[in-house]
């Protein structure tokens, strides 16, 4: 299987409210280092660098004036003297005034994001652009015939919805590989969503549409980030009702109750016969994440990776979380040895 990886991954590593503190963030440049490390020392296939696309292919899954938001960000907060990242400090939340976007960047900030975990510093957008194309590169591949590929996007996507960042994301790989698949020939697409957090920006993205399946195993929003999203209740809306299918699962879940869901999800997925599938490959459901807490081993990645495989679509892994850094390249590269069946 090729790998899609982008060195401007590291032009980006931020801070986070963690804690009641602010502190570096679980999501680091480590991260993705040490996936295409694996990669290469397993073997798994060659690894290219990204195509350039540019800001028109991430509109569609976004809006343009969020977009515009993410590319001015840094430039607008800076030039108020600021010299660290920008983070936001207020929210439009249930009765505050949420149809009018501030003018000035501190207001901006919390009209576009749901969370204090996703900071924008001097290069964040340069970051941002690159993991995004590296979805797209990946999609190219597979609209050309492989089989699958795998975008190694960092930062994460699946938490960025059409109008907001949160969550360590800004644009939303997946939706946006997905997006491309659907103006390239696919009449639909499936997402297949096996973070440990529920992919709230994906199912915003395609919430009321009919040519996009959305599908999450997540920790249930009860106990687990992003709280106000992912319950089984959730649906989709309009022509887009029956297109959206969230399984939330208890803490502590294992390999027997998680595969149960995901044969579930299966089902949900063979139904639908997408043209091709995305999937939000997070690693983060490994029982020794330090922000989650499923229980899953390192061996139950490869079984993973063959389920996914037992569905018999052409299938583009993109990159989501997954912050145990010694064991995210492992883990990550079983599901994709698994879905290769190249691993015992
Ligand atoms: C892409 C992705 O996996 N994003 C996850 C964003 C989670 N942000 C909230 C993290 C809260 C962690 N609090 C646990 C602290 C343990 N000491
Ligand atoms: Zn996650």
């Amino acid at each position: 299987m090729l790998t899609v990886f982008s060195e401007s991954h590291r032009l980006h590593y931020g801070i986070e409210l963690k804690d009641g503190l602010i502190a570096r963030s679980f999501e680091n440049p480590q991260r993705a280092d040490t996936v295409v490390a694996r990669v290469r020392a397993a073997g798994l296939g060659e690894v290219i660098g990204e195509t350039h696309y540019d800001r028109s292919h991430y509109v569609g899954a976004h809006s343009d004036r969020y977009v515009h938001f993410l590319e001015t960000a840094w430039a607008e907060w800076s030039a108020t003297g600021r010299k660290h990242d920008a983070l936001p400090l207020v929210w439009p939340v249930r009765t505050l005034r949420d149809d009018i976007e501030p003018s000035f960047i501190d207001g901006k900030l919390g009209y576009y994001a749901m969370d204090a975990g996703s900071p924008i510093g001097a290069h964040t957008w340069e970051a941002v652009c690159s993991s995004a194309n590296v979805a797209l590169t990946g999609v190219d591949v597979v609209l050309a015939g492989a089989r699958a590929a795998f975008a190694l996007c960092r930062p994460p996507g699946h938490h960025a919805a059409r109008e907001y960042m949160g969550g360590y994301c800004y644009l939303n790989n997946a939706a946006i590989a997905a997006q491309r698949c659907l103006a390239h020939g696919a009449r639909r697409v499936a997402v297949l969503d096996v973070d440990f957090h529920h992919g709230n920006g994906t199912q915003d993205i395609f919430y009321e549409r009919a040519d996009a399946l959305f599908v999450s195993l997540h920790g249930d929003p009860r106990v687990s980030f992003p709280y106000f999203s992912g319950f089984a209740d959730e649906e989709g809306r309009g022509v887009g009702l029956g297109f959206n299918a969230n399984y939330p699962l208890p803490e502590g879940t294992d390999w027997p109750r998680y595969s149960h869901a995901l044969g579930d999800a299966g089902k949900r997925l063979t139904a639908y016969a997408p043209d091709v599938l995305v999937v939000s490959l997070g690693v983060d459901t490994f029982e020794g994440d330090p922000i989650s807490h499923f229980a899953l081993k390192s061996n139950d990645f490869i079984r993973l990776g063959e389920a996914i495989a037992r569905l018999g679509m052409p299938t583009l892994f993109v990159m989501e979380g997954g912050y145990m850094v010694d064991e995210i390249g492992t883990n990550a590269v079983n599901v994709l040895l698994g879905f290769e069946g190249r691993a015992a």
